[in-house]
């Protein structure tokens, strides 16, 4: 039986019923002693929990040879699901040329502007050659592709989810069949600071105060690959007199081109202003006002912004806010 690092039984019977698809099974498996194993403990050499498995080969502690984490998962339709925030000792990859991929779900909590996942395949054996891809489980179109060249090297990525969305995380060897190897695989989860999502339209503006500075999120969700342009939009609304008015955009993320309308209650634009610098601050001074319920668009100039990369740490945007003030 494979390694489940997960820490509750429910857990366990969760993965063991995707696995088999069959709760009668798994009260066979866990009869027969099926358990929770912990992963060991990361001692840098990978290799030092000989006292665990016997010899493993620098996979970790965990024996490549009856490794089977989540098996039969070589399919999308047979994908196990993971949490978030947890470590999974998988192991995939056979000389001849079976157990070729391993597929794995997870499915975002139910926060409102949705957040991140970061995405890593690290304690990989020496004779690993790891590639990471996550897709969308709405439309299988592909987010980040992941891959070294490196044996034993670690693959990471990261992506946006949106609210009780699904995405798919595919770890196999690299170009071709090879030997076994182990490998940890952990989805970290942070959510995305926005409290005034969801704002994506003129119809869910949310109020703001004259004069008071709030902070948002540039940072897109979908539940699909591509993102639509209504994903990247934050819509804020309020009460302006009849005259001039002032609508900053400031502190705009290191890697955000800022652009921010301005429009009336009819629909109408009154004003915009957009930069095509990275990092620079947006603002409208708009004139000649006749008054009444105005709305903010702030959102990303000529574009969408980035919602998934391989290899990368997440960038600015989507881990910092924003600041915005109307002023009158
Ligand atoms: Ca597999
Ligand atoms: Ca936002
Ligand atoms: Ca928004």
């Amino acid at each position: 039986m494979g390694y489940f690092t997960n820490n509750s039984k429910e857990s366990l019977l969760k993965s063991a019923r995707t696995i088999l698809g069959s709760s009668v099974l798994v009260t066979v498996l866990l009869a027969a002693g099926c358990h929770l194993t912990p992963l060991p403990a990361t001692d840098g050499d990978g290799g030092a929990d000989a006292a665990v498995t016997g010899s493993d080969g620098g996979d970790g502690g965990v024996d490549p040879a009856t490794c089977d984490m989540g098996e039969p998962n070589d399919t999308r339709e047979q994908s196990t699901a993971i949490d978030l925030d947890h470590s999974y000792a998988g192991c995939v990859s056979a000389n001849d040329g079976t157990d070729l991929l391993d597929f794995y779900e997870l499915t975002a909590p139910m926060d409102a502007a949705g957040g991140y996942v970061e995405v890593t395949v690290s304690g990989v054996g020496t004779q690993g050659l790891a590639e990471l891809i996550v897709t969308s489980s709405t439309d299988n179109d592909v987010l980040f592709d992941a891959y070294t060249t490196v044996n034993g090297a670690s693959v990471k990525g990261w992506l946006t989810v949106a609210p009780g969305a699904k995405y798919r995380v595919r770890v196999s060897r690299f170009a071709g069949a090879g030997p076994r190897f182990a490998y940890s695989l952990d989805a970290k989860y942070t959510k995305i600071s926005d409290t005034f999502e969801p704002n994506n339209g003129k119809a869910d503006a949310k109020p703001i105060s004259l004069n008071m500075p709030i902070q948002a999120s540039a940072a897109a969700v979908s539940p699909s690959t591509a993102l639509a342009g209504a994903d990247a939009e934050d819509w804020f609304k309020v009460t302006l007199a009849a005259g001039n008015a002032t609508v900053k955009l400031s502190n705009s993320p290191s890697d955000h081109l800022c652009d921010v309308e301005l429009i009336d209650d009819s629909g109408q634009r009154v004003g915009e202003n957009y930069t095509t610098t990275n990092g620079a601050n947006c603002q409208i001074d708009a004139t000649a006002l006749v008054g009444g319920t105005y709305y903010v668009n702030a959102h990303t100039f000529a574009g969408v912004p980035v919602r998934a990369a391989p290899n990368a740490a997440p960038p600015a945007l989507i881990t910092a806010q924003y600041t915005l003030v109307v002023m009158q």
